[in-house]
């Protein structure tokens, strides 16, 4: 078996050798789904997993843009078409300096089997660009969104691929984005997701990857006859995704005790409560600031620059920032410090030898795909309501969401049981997944 992942990755790494991030996300699938198509004939000598690797379509273009001091700008834009085998593609866009095509091809290939374990139709991409919206004006956004649409609307449709948000774009952006794809199509439809509310939006999409992953996590807990009552919860990031990843946890009973942003971590001894959180929320959402302002206004609180919260003694840790966020070395201090559950918001944001060292100590470890699909779900769940002409409420959308991430937790414990019981959530997930697109190829034929 070590052969054959050896062998697959091999051909993986010529073809993908200065793309890191993408063979990260890659290994870890091959590790756990070879195996199973080996034992399994129907899948077995059909190169479905290579076929996965390789995107359908990857588009690279130019965005040129004018700055407010009349500079002209010029950034990359990007779109991977992953995969199509169950629905058009879907997945977020990226804003953020760090953006390349190795970055968007491991969150594409993610996002493939996390949009199948959602249960809902819909494809993989991914894309965004290099461009860092960090201290541009409203109207360098709008114009910097707009260029890059004036692009991108050839390749994508509510039929075809349905964008989102991811870091650096939220419904600000989202907004120009699809200002400037009615304005080019002359058609209204819900090509894009996480949409205003008086333009097509859903609601709850906003709270949803940090409530589904709450919702994951309680679910993990409730296998030990647990709950989030009481715990002290450790929290990365202070994003959309840490933000409402809070607001469930502290729904729940947990004492939050950090958010943090690239610069560093706030440590609040006393808690975040709902004020707090409400004090955050305006501060990174409207004011865009940085979170070590947090202790200027509760200097209680500390703050930490240059480091992560992963050494703060905790239950549960919920990383909601960015890939590789979490290496070896904090997961082993989560471990010593206590820790018996970790559950990701964000995308790959544990290193390989961190999952290793969660699985040793065999505690609760979810993997983005399956802990972070609430986002995702839930723009399902927009594109439903737009092909609808309706709108539900947020009770209807919020049991929906808490009934998919229960149906993701079942498919990783379907698939993920080990024989002396553990459950190990990166082979359910990745099997999960794999299953439903495969059989879709499979059905469709070699195309
Ligand atoms: P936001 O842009 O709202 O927030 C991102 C947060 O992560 C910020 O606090 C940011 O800090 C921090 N961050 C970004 N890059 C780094 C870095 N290199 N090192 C440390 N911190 C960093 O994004 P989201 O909350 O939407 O996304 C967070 C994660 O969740 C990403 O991995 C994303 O892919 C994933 N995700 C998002 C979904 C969604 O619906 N939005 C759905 C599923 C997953 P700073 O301000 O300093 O950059
Ligand atoms: O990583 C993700 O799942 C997202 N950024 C959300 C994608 C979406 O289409 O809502």
């Amino acid at each position: 078996m070590k052969q054959t992942i050896e062998a697959f990755l091999d051909l993986v790494k010529q073809r993908n050798g200065h793309e890191p991030e993408f063979l990260q996300a890659v290994e870890e699938v091959a590790e756990t789904v070879l195996p199973y198509i080996v034992k399994h004939d129907i899948y077995y000598g059909k190169n479905i997993l290579l076929r996965m690797v390789e995107p359908e379509r990857l588009i690279s273009f130019r965005v040129s843009w004018v700055d407010d001091d009349g500079e002209i700008q010029v950034n990359r834009g990007y779109r991977v078409q992953m995969n199509s085998s169950i629905g058009p593609y879907k997945g977020g866009l990226r804003f953020h300096p760090t953006v390349n095509a190795s970055i968007l091809k491991f969150l594409a290939f993610e996002q493939v089997f996390k949009n199948a374990l959602t249960t809902l139709p819909m494809g993989g991409g991914k894309g965004g660009s290099d461009f860092d919206p960090k201290g541009k004006s409203d109207n360098e956004i709008m114009r910097f969104c707009h260029a890059f649409m004036s692009e991108l609307f050839r390749y994508i449709g509510h039929n075809t691929d349905v964008p989102a948000g991811d870091i650096g774009v939220g419904t600000r952006e989202i907004g120009f984005l699809f200002g400037m794809y009615k304005k080019l199509t002359n058609e209204f439809t819900g090509v894009l997701t996480g949409k205003g509310m008086s333009w097509g939006g859903s609601l709850i999409r906003p709270e949803a990857t940090g409530y589904g992953n709450v919702y994951f996590a309680q679910k993990m807990l409730e296998t030990k006859g647990d709950n989030f009552k009481g715990k002290t919860v450790v929290i990365s990031g202070s994003g959309n995704v840490a933000q409402y990843a809070a607001e469930k946890a502290l729904h729940l009973g947990g004492k939050i005790v950090t958010l943090s942003d690239s610069s560093g971590y706030i440590y609040d001894a006393n808690g975040i409560d709902e004020e707090k959180l409400a004090f955050v929320m305006e501060l990174k959402n409207i004011k865009r600031g940085r979170i070590s302002e947090y202790v200027d206004t509760y200097p209680d609180a500390e703050y930490f620059e240059g480091k992560t919260p992963w050494e703060v003694k905790c239950h549960v840790a919920l990383p909601c920032a960015t890939q590789n966020e979490l290496d070896e070395n904090d997961a082993k201090l989560l471990l010593k410090n206590g820790c018996i559950c970790v559950s990701e918001g964000a995308n790959m944001p544990s290193t390989k030898e961190a999952i290793a060292a969660f699985h040793k100590a065999k505690i609760l470890f979810a993997p983005g795909k399956a802990s972070n699909a609430g986002g995702v779900a839930t723009s399902g769940l927009e594109m439903t309501q737009n092909s609808l002409r309706f709108k539900w409420s947020r009770e209807e959308v919020d049991s929906k969401l808490k009934e998919i991430m229960n149906d993701i937790h079942a498919s990783c414990l379907e698939y993920g049981k080990d024989e002396d019981g553990y459950i190990d959530y990166v082979k359910g997930a990745n099997i999960a997944g794999f299953v439903k697109v495969a059989d879709a190829m499979l059905a469709q034929g070699i195309v």
